[in-house]
């Protein structure tokens, strides 16, 4: 490895890279956009550089031999162009961490990788708790919260990796025991340039794979990004299926979890890895389909690691979803309500809505649109609703598309009143029946009314409870 790096970005990734780095006695030249990031824990100048452009040549100049890019550098920003012209090597935080892992005592540590549009981190968390039940000793690290630099020098024994695909983007050699991409919908365009270019980057999580790269048995766009990767001569392509699996295939027969990949006679025979009751504490009876693939996903992921068959149901029926994520809120006013705030975008949402029972859902949604067209959505969504509750500063959109795909669908909307979450929850019980569900997914950002998606499910939860409060006094 070379001496001198630049790193670009001084948040989670870049401090987390750049410490990494001086612990191992490189020398460091950090560059931000941005000023304000405290560093004194590194002891280190940042060079504040507010233009791309500027910023490139800065680092282009300081004659560095390496240049590290957090994740929320852009695809298109000129640093890659400079860097290439100049022949010096660029990786992301990722890239970084797997080289030294692998030139360090930890060499050969598994990584076991999970990607997709939706549904990474609850995949990972469930691996996570599969793991646990086994015994074994697994860090959640990655796009889901800690940098994988950060974590290298831990003893854990294995890696349960969320990637992004910002994060693929600058990864090249990195070698996983498994990987999986959950699935691909249009995001992050922008960053990106194009769709082509986005799934791209999604099917670099299978390069280098050296036992399983795991996919949706269902979704060629993904089971192209299989066949076309170079993996380790030996690795195998592994099927995940909402119906009964095929050899090499993990799936559903009659409510339990089957291994057709992982058993010796996969011709003749398949393992019980549990049952999908075992979900149904944090996510009630009814299972939405995208819940199954992230558990089917998680199972997978796991038994390719080697772990018993038990460990699979162990580790789902302790699980707990990161917060906002379709969480189950409780039953109030005869109602069962689900928090998943965290469905910013429509392939999320209609995750989210798919697998309920017809016409049972009170659907809360709206927020910042980011310039989607929900008439698809909205079409597609229709069998389950009973009715509709829109939120958010421009809800004119969403109404259209409502009176366009489902006329027949009531529909209210609530402006930003004083309150205004609290007459929403009051709205949806109004549109509800006995027995119904009410889901807040709005298939938005939140940033129109709120920080972020966690804050705008935190005032729903609050709402729900006032609600029961009031209705527990009557
Ligand atoms: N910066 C620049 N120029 C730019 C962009 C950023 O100088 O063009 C600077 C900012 O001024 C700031 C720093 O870079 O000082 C921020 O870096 P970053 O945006 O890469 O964010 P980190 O704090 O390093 O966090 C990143 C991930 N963020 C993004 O990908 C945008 C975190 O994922 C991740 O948890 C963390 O690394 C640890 O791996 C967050 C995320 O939103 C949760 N991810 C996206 C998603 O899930 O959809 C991909």
């Amino acid at each position: 490895m070379s001496d001198r790096y630049a790193v670009i970005g001084l948040g989670k990734s870049g401090k987390a890279a750049a410490k990494a780095l001086l612990k191992r006695g490189y020398e460091v030249l950090a560059f931000d956009q941005r000023s304000g990031t405290p560093t004194d824990e590194l002891g280190i100048d940042v060079h504040v550089v507010p233009d791309a452009g500027d910023l490139a040549c800065a680092v282009i100049d300081a004659g560095v031999d390496t240049i590290i890019v957090s994740p929320g550098i852009p695809a298109h920003a000129p640093i890659f162009e400079r860097a290439q012209a100049a022949g010096i090597p660029i990786w992301g935080e990722v890239e970084l961490a797997w080289r030294l892992q692998e030139q360090g005592p930890h060499a050969g540590r598994p990584w076991l990788t999970v990607t997709g549009t939706n549904g990474k981190t609850t995949t990972v968390g469930m691996l996570a708790s599969i793991l646990r039940a086994n015994g074994d000793d697994v860090l959640e690290v990655g796009n889901i919260g800690t940098p994988i630099t950060e974590a290298i020098d831990s003893d854990a024994s294995v890696f349960a990796v969320e990637l992004s695909s910002f994060q693929l983007h600058t990864s090249y050699t990195i070698s996983p025991l498994a990987s999986l991409c959950l699935n691909v919908d249009a995001d992050h365009l922008d960053w990106h340039g194009s769709e082509e270019a986005y799934v791209a980057d999604k099917a670099r999580v299978y390069e280098n794979t050296q036992v399983a790269c795991i996919y949706p048995a269902n979704d060629r766009v993904v089971e192209a990004m299989v066949e076309n990767a170079d993996v380790v001569e030996g690795a195998r392509a592994i099927g995940i299926t909402l119906g009964s699996p095929s050899v090499s295939q993990l799936g559903i027969v009659e409510g339990a979890l089957v291994d057709r990949a992982y058993v010796e006679n996969r011709h003749r025979e398949a393992a019980h890895l549990g049952d999908l009751s075992d979900l149904s504490t944090v996510y009630g009876e009814s299972l939405s389909p995208a819940v199954v693939m992230d558990a089917l996903g998680a199972a997978a992921l796991g038994r390719a690691y080697g772990v018993r068959p038990h460990a699979v149901r162990d580790g789902l029926r302790v699980f707990s979803p990161a917060g906002h994520r379709r969480a189950v809120v409780g039953q109030v006013a005869d109602v069962t309500w689900i928090d998943d705030s965290k469905a910013t975008n429509a392939h999320a949402a209609k995750a989210s809505l798919y697998g309920l029972p017809p016409h049972s859902v009170v659907w809360i949604v709206g927020g910042d649109a980011k310039g989607q067209d929900f008439t698809d959505l909205i079409r597609d969504v229709e069998p389950v609703l009973r009715g509709a509750v829109i939120i958010g500063e421009d809800r004119s959109d969403l109404l259209k598309a409502f009176r366009a795909s489902a006329p027949n669908v009531p529909v209210v909307d609530v402006g930003g009143h004083e309150d205004w979450m609290f007459s929403v929850v009051n709205e949806a019980v109004a549109l509800s029946r006995p027995g119904d569900f009410v889901v807040l997914a709005p298939a938005c950002a939140s940033w129109d009314q709120f920080d972020n998606y966690g804050q705008r499910g935190d005032v729903f939860v609050n709402a729900v409870e006032r609600l029961r409060d009031q209705w527990s006094a009557k």
